[in-house]
């Protein structure tokens, strides 16, 4: 019985693994069985809050176990306890065994309420980006500044899925968890995205961050998140979360957070280059045209 139950343990902690080790720092030992707390103000909350409620639930448990063993004991048949037959209602008793789970719920809905509320409250944010979800992979559209590009698999994870493939997956770095281009972030700023989706229904979740929403076709999805300041020039890796087809395994999401100075530079690098690749793309389509004219 012990043996079964330390096995259902053990299988437990090794499902637990794999999402857990999503994140670039690794946690260990006993943290390995909770979720993690993040990087993220709300992440956080969700990981502070989770913990409040597990403690609620192992008082409530140890109360409830502790008078029920006790009672079984004490009580026991061999013991010559005889069942009382006469008294089948009592008020009071009635009136505090639904008091007092009422108030503990209610005192649990108070900071879930809160966060909740906080999770959806999108103003004031300084950066937004469009995730748009397709099969398979993730294009990232930063709104105000012009900048967007596909972010697919990784060509070395790619080339050690396929069928017969001779590359031994152990000796890809990050295999499955790891794209071309990453989505890159500031640090310490508050990031609103917009997910939708063109195809079939994903979904955008980073673990680290303690968020995920679905990318629906026709619908425009909100999200916010505000990665600590300390976290520049960290990496934090996701998937997609909602079965979307054959390859729903290989669309992963990695989040490249730099410091907000970092970050603007990239992002004024990344609109000079789209520039001037759009700029020689229309150049290149009225060639063929001014040749015609000429000759
Ligand atoms: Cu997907």
């Amino acid at each position: 019985m012990i043996h079964r139950a330390i096995a259902k343990l053990a299988a437990l902690a090794a499902l637990a693994l794999p999402l857990t080790a999503l994140a670039q720092e690794q946690p260990s030992g006993w943290s390995l069985l909770n979720m993690p707390r993040g990087v993220t103000t709300i992440s956080r909350e969700v990981y502070e809050l989770h913990m409040l409620i597990f403690w609620v639930c192992v008082g409530i448990g140890a109360v409830v176990f502790s008078v029920m063993i006790y009672s079984l004991i004490k009580f026991r048949k061999s013991k010559g306890a005889v069942p009382d037959t006469t008294m089948v209602h009592n008020t009071k008793v009635e009136i505090i065994w639904t008091a007092i789970p009422v108030a503990i719920l209610v005192s649990m809905a108070v900071p879930a309420a809160r966060t909740l509320v906080e999770i959806e409250d999108t103003r004031n944010t300084e950066l937004t980006i469009k995730v748009t979800g397709y099969q398979w992979g993730w294009h990232y559209e930063y709104l105000d500044n012009g900048v967007a590009f596909h972010s697919r698999l990784d060509p070395e994870s790619n080339a050690a899925r396929q069928l017969g493939a001779n590359i031994d997956p152990k000796t890809v770095p990050n295999y499955l968890l790891n794209v071309d281009n990453p989505l890159v972030v500031p640090a310490g700023v508050k990031v609103r995205l917009l997910i939708t989706a063109t195809d079939v229904i994903h979904s955008w979740w980073v673990p680290e961050f303690g968020l995920k929403k679905d990318a629906i076709p026709g619908f425009v999805n909100e999200m916010w998140f505000q990665i600590d300041a300390d976290k520049a020039g960290h990496t934090f890796r996701g998937q997609c979360t909602e079965l979307c087809g054959r390859d729903h395994a290989f669309m992963p999401v990695v989040v490249d957070v730099r410091s907000p100075e970092d970050f603007q530079a990239w992002l004024q690098e990344k609109a000079a280059e789209q520039k001037a690749a759009q700029e020689e793309a229309e150049v290149a389509a009225l060639e063929p045209a001014g040749a015609t004219q000429a000759g």
